[in-house]
């Protein structure tokens, strides 16, 4: 029997950071609101990844929402930087603070969602067989949500333990285990940090050697957080108006404008500091645009990886090549780990994986066995993250339909032609900035578009819901998919192959998935829009 669809005026796919405030918006608009995940509670990101040494790389005064005032001058953040379980009890907190849990059902993924034009509303079906309808259906997928999993030949005959960090077991036992991580980004580098000394060996399988800068984390002293307490407007202000977003001011001078030892003195601070965001933006201007700014970054990170590391052959795979323009890696003392005995490392440039077996990882040149392979092979970033889901607008044509050519794009990164009401939360070509104020903006401009469109087109409930359309027009679209094509060609981080273009998922086209402006100027261009009466969607 086909079951009964329930009607939900918003449904929001997502209980993560974003997920979570846009429920609290939409609530506070009057709006009826479910949230589905496919997890057991809260979290998103911070549910999945429960890797040891996962942590947040931006500063935890700023990792949190801007709007609830009186949590953010109390609610404790020992640390500079949160961990996993901080970050996650957190919006647990946040959850529980603001009622918000009774609006969510777990345990209920998203399998297809199809436009239904004649009544204006989303039909939706989940894992549970369930049926829900809405008027709006908004994403707060995450970009980083769809494991990447490598085609490499035999993975599945492995008779020991195989993780993914993006979908961790809740409980794990190393030690005296041989350990093997393929993968060395951001998660690989805390990962690999943080179980070193816990396992009886641990190899890294290395594709790219990768920059990476000291976090800087260490505990929050009460004049620190008193600090920030007293400055949390102006702290808001400054985040919001800036490129990163990050809680520093970019600098505006060119690396080269300054003598060798004002450049290194520079370099040394920031590495003193720690942040690798600091690092790449708050030194000079122009390190991910000009190549010789880039190098100069380059050479001095390089310096310090032949200063930590004492091995000569570690030191020398361990080196990188590349520009120094991917997404930049913080560190709590990666370099350091390979200076213990029981830590080795496999070049894959010059010994390749040939294949997975049932005791381990056998190169070109010889096997190696293994109790556990840790894959820290990344996402299918951003829009894998919508392809994966039937979800279809008008006339069947599925988001991947529409994508296939072009690349994914849409407008302001926020909503794409041909689907009405659908709106994503930092759906492909959103800004690539701090993720939290990011998430904010996109909520906030998302549900004060619903705000309006509720306003002018009241619509029927029951059987039939008509009501508002909200649309991007193709032209919209387009337009905006070649304003962040144009402003990613001048970037570093278009000639190194990442998943910021999608490079590292196999048979995936090489296309912008952001916009480089920074936060402030997409600020900017959403004020345009909205003061224009939305300029760029339809029936407004
Ligand atoms: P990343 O940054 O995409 O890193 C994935 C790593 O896995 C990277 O070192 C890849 O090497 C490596 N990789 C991927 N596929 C393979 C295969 N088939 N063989 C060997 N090595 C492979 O993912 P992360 O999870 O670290 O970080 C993603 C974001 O999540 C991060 O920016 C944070 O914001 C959170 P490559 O460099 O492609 O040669």
């Amino acid at each position: 029997m086909v079951p009964k669809p329930t009607h939900f005026d918003a449904l929001i796919v997502g209980a993560g950071f974003g997920g979570i405030y846009m429920l609290k918006r939409l609530l506070d608009q009057n709006l009826s609101v479910k949230v589905i995940d496919a997890a057991s509670s809260v979290g998103g990101t911070w549910y999945w990844n429960r890797y040891p040494g996962a942590m947040s790389d931006t500063e935890s005064y700023i990792y949190r929402y801007s709007w609830d005032k009186e949590d953010l001058l109390s609610y404790d953040w020992p640390e500079h930087y949160l961990k996993q379980p901080q970050a996650l009890a957190y919006l647990e907190h946040v959850v529980e603070r603001h009622n918000l849990r009774p609006h969510m059902q777990f345990e209920t993924e998203l399998i297809g969602a199809q436009y239904n034009s004649e009544r204006n509303i989303w039909e939706i079906t989940t894992s549970t067989n369930e049926i829900f309808t809405c008027h709006y259906l908004v994403t707060a997928l995450g970009l980083l949500s769809k494991q990447n999993w490598p085609n490499i030949p035999g993975l599945k005959s492995f008779k020991g333990e195989l993780y993914h960090t993006g979908a961790w077991p809740k409980s794990h036992s190393f030690s005296n285990k041989r350990v093997a991580v393929i993968g060395n980004g951001s998660t690989g580098v805390q990962v690999m940090t943080a179980i070193a000394k816990d396992v009886g060996h641990m190899t890294s399988f290395q594709r790219s050697p990768q920059y990476s800068v000291p976090s800087g984390d260490g505990p929050v002293s009460e004049s620190y957080r008193a600090q920030i307490n007293d400055n949390y407007d102006a702290i808001w202000d400054q985040v919001r108006n800036s490129a990163v977003a990050f809680g520093f001011e970019e600098s505006t001078v060119p690396a080269m404008s300054v003598s060798p030892e004002e450049r290194r003195a520079k370099f040394q601070e920031a590495w003193d500091k720690g942040n690798g965001f600091r690092f790449m933006f708050w030194t000079f201007s122009d390190i991910t645009t000009s190549e010789e700014a880039n190098r100069e970054a380059c050479e001095f990170i390089k310096s310090k990886i032949a200063e930590t590391i004492k091995d000569p052959e570690k030191a020398r795979k361990l080196m990188p090549t590349e520009f120094y323009a991917r997404r930049p890696l913080c560190d709590a003392g990666y370099y350091e780990q390979f200076n213990r005995e029981n830590v080795d490392i496999v070049d894959l440039r010059e010994e390749p994986i040939v294949e997975v077996t049932e005791k381990g990882i056998k190169t070109s040149e010889r096997e190696y066995e293994f109790d556990v392979i840790v894959l820290a092979t990344g996402f299918d970033a951003v829009d894998g993250n919508y392809t994966r889901v039937a979800i279809r607008g008008r006339d069947g044509e599925s988001l991947k339909d529409h994508w296939s050519e072009a690349g994914p794009e849409s407008y302001l990164g926020v909503a794409v032609s041909n689907f009405p009401n659908l709106l994503m939360i930092t759906g492909p070509n959103g800004p690539f900035t701090n993720i939290p104020p990011t998430l904010e903006t996109h909520v906030e401009f998302i549900s004060d578009l619903i705000a309006n469109a509720e306003k002018r087109n009241p619509k029927n409930d029951g059987q039939v819901v008509k009501g508002a359309v909200v649309e991007a027009t193709r032209d919209a679209e387009k337009g905006w998919t070649d304003v962040c094509n144009q402003m990613s060609e001048g970037s570093l981080f278009h000639k190194s192959p990442s998943w910021i273009f999608g490079a590292n998922v196999p048979g995936k086209k090489y296309s912008s998935l952001f916009f480089f402006g920074g936060l402030k100027e997409y600020r900017r261009r959403l004020k345009e829009v909205v003061d224009g009466g939305y300029v760029g969607f339809k029936s407004f």
